[in-house]
């Protein structure tokens, strides 16, 4: 079977490995020429465990390749961004748009199209069947169309490509048949057959679950702060409940999905979506929150009003552990707020690169405080030695409940359970 996979990011790249692991011929296409170059020189651009392995498998194979342009093929997988529209936060499809036109010249009778991009409800129906209707294809008769969301998580992207259940959502019974076909090559999950429209909708929940949840530890963290309960050891007790999960807490929801999806549905019916937007809304009120709390410690510390801009180390800018992903993260706008608060800021990141970060020594050398805003596991295991000796006053604020505890008093680690 020959696939050729438009956008080669987080997903993109990863499933075409995969397809070519499992025999097929895969071309990858991407509009960004330097991450052509790389890949066709086994070089990758983002963080994945176990993809580089692949990579350099499926190109010694010859069975992967990376392009500016489509190819001719059996199968055609967009997985490109779709972020929200500035005006109403609705779904951007103009990425999805423009690589559904760019296949165009390459599609065949008896083709399959699969839309892996995350979508706002009824777009595959309304906005891209009639992109290949209008080049004169009949859709479940001579084209297939189906959308079947990506659903795996960044860190064991390969691990749950091959093993989670998924969706298949076609516009007619035998586009959904035709799609799961396709799955079959390499996934060991459920492949569950449904409408696009009801594919779509799954999707865009599974994310809202995830970031209401979210919202409701951030809120039992700003309660307990106020009332003086220790909410960390709230969650794990009340988590020992059979049916009680509550997720963690932390500076606020970054990423491409749970930061943007949620949207997509509260502007297709904002008057009913209110738990939906009342979630974002809390979420994005974390970094605030984590500056105001920062501004209570620092006020605390004897002498502190002596400096004129106090200097905070910030520890992590990616939007979650061990990746180099930093869209939408919420510790780039922690480190806005504390900027705008006259603070001096120096950042530390392991995992991205960027010329205005520092490494971990510079960063922590002289600062009134630390602030853990990834939960890289290098964070983990913090030199404390060498954070009591060069910082100038050893405090770490640790908003992702990572740092393993401290036993020694000349170190000050305070985190969401002990923030009273
Ligand atoms: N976060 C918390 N508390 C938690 C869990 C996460 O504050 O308890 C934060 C993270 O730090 C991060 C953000 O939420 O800033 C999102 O991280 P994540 O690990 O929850 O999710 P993503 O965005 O990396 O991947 C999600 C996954 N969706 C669900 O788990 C329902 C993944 O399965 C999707 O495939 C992916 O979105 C996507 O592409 O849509």
């Amino acid at each position: 079977m020959k696939v050729c996979i438009i956008g080669q990011g987080y997903i993109g790249l990863p499933t075409a490995v995969l397809f070519a692991d499992n025999g097929c011929e895969v071309v990858g296409v991407d509009i960004n020429p330097n991450i052509i170059n790389s890949l066709n020189s086994c070089e990758l651009h983002i963080e994945e465990p176990g993809l580089k392995e692949k990579l350099e498998l499926a190109i010694n194979n010859k069975r992967y390749s990376a392009s500016l342009n489509p190819h001719k093929s059996d199968v055609f997988i967009i997985t490109v961004p779709t972020p929200n529209n500035i005006e109403d936060l609705s779904c951007d499809l103009s990425y999805v748009i423009s690589a559904c036109e760019s296949i165009i010249p390459c599609l065949e009778k008896e083709n399959i199209v699969i839309i892996e991009s995350t979508i706002a409800p009824m777009s595959t129906n309304k906005i891209i069947k009639p992109i290949f209707e209008k080049a004169g294809f009949e859709i479940g008769k001579d084209l297939y169309l189906a959308h079947c969301p990506e659903r795996v998580l960044p860190g064991k992207i390969i691990e749950e490509l091959i093993n989670n259940d998924r969706i298949v959502g076609g516009i007619t019974p035998r586009c959904s048949n035709k799609a799961a076909e396709v799955y079959e090559t390499f996934v060991k999950g459920k492949i569950m057959k449904t409408e696009a429209k009801t594919a779509e909708m799954s999707k865009c929940m599974e994310n809202t679950f995830r970031d209401v949840n979210i919202a409701l530890a951030n809120e039992l963290t700003k309660i307990c702060s106020k009332i003086g309960v220790n909410s960390l050891d709230v969650i794990e007790l009340a988590n020992k409940h059979p049916r009680v999960n509550i997720h963690s807490p932390g500076p606020g929801v970054g990423g491409h999905c749970l930061a943007i999806d949620p949207y997509f549905i509260y502007s297709l019916a904002p008057d009913e979506a209110k738990m939906i937007k009342l979630a974002r809304d809390t979420n994005n009120s974390m970094p605030k929150f984590v500056v105001d709390k920062t501004k209570e410690i620092l006020e605390n510390i004897d002498g502190i009003k002596t400096i004129e801009a106090p200097k905070i180390g910030i520890l992590g800018v990616a939007y979650k552990g061990n990746t180099v992903d930093t869209r939408e993260s919420p510790s780039l706008i922690c480190i806005e707020l504390l900027k705008k608060e006259g603070f001096e800021i120096a950042i530390h990141d392991p995992h991205v690169e960027d010329e205005n970060y520092c490494s971990f020594e510079e960063c922590i050398k002289d600062a009134s405080l630390c602030i853990v805003l990834s939960d890289h596991d290098e964070f983990k295991n913090l030199d404390y030695d060498l954070m009591k000796e060069k910082m100038r006053n050893p405090i770490i604020f640790d908003t992702k409940n990572i740092v393993k505890n401290n036993e020694s008093k000349d170190l000050i680690v305070i985190n969401y359970g002990n923030l009273d």
